[in-house]
């Protein structure tokens, strides 16, 4: 269950994007024009445009910086989110994946999306200043 191999574990995801604010609540400091019940239609869509992201970088990943350039733009220069976050994201995901991949998140495929989403929390806070 590497990153490479995504398409179910986006479905899965998109549902439990809550977790990331109720486990780190100041992550949702973010998100005030949003209604973060979980499962809520922000939630979903949210979750879709974040998942989306990741599933198009599992296609460049010899080349996450271009492919993500205008979203390193969007959140260094827009958004502002503060860099630790990313990896209270990375980990809610693997926590996520875990969870609902008991038997094969094994710690191969864990070591695998740490790298993957490592990189690209690199890529998407390369730019702040
Ligand atoms: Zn982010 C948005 C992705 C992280 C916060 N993002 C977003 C989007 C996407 C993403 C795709 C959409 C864009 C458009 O629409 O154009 N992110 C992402 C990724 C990651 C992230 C891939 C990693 C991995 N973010 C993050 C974090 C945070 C955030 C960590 C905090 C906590 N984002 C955000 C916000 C937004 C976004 C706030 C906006 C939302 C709305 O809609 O408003």
């Amino acid at each position: 269950m590497s990153p490479r191999q995504n398409s179910d574990v986006f479905a899965v995801f998109v549902l439990d994007i809550s977790r990331l604010f109720l486990s780190y609540p100041q992550t949702k400091t973010y998100f005030s024009h949003f209604d973060l019940g979980s499962g809520s239609h922000d939630l979903q869509v949210h979750g879709g445009k974040v998942l989306g992201a990741i599933g198009e970088a599992t296609k460049h990943l010899d080349n996450l910086d271009e492919a993500l350039s205008k979203l390193s733009d969007l959140h260094a220069y827009n958004l502002r989110v503060d860099p630790g976050n990313f990896r209270l994201l990375s980990h809610t995901i693997q926590v996520t994946l875990a969870a609902h991949f008991q038997a094969d998140f094994d710690a191969t495929a864990q070591a695998a999306w740490d790298k993957f989403l490592a990189a690209i929390s690199t890529v998407l806070t390369s730019k702040y200043r």
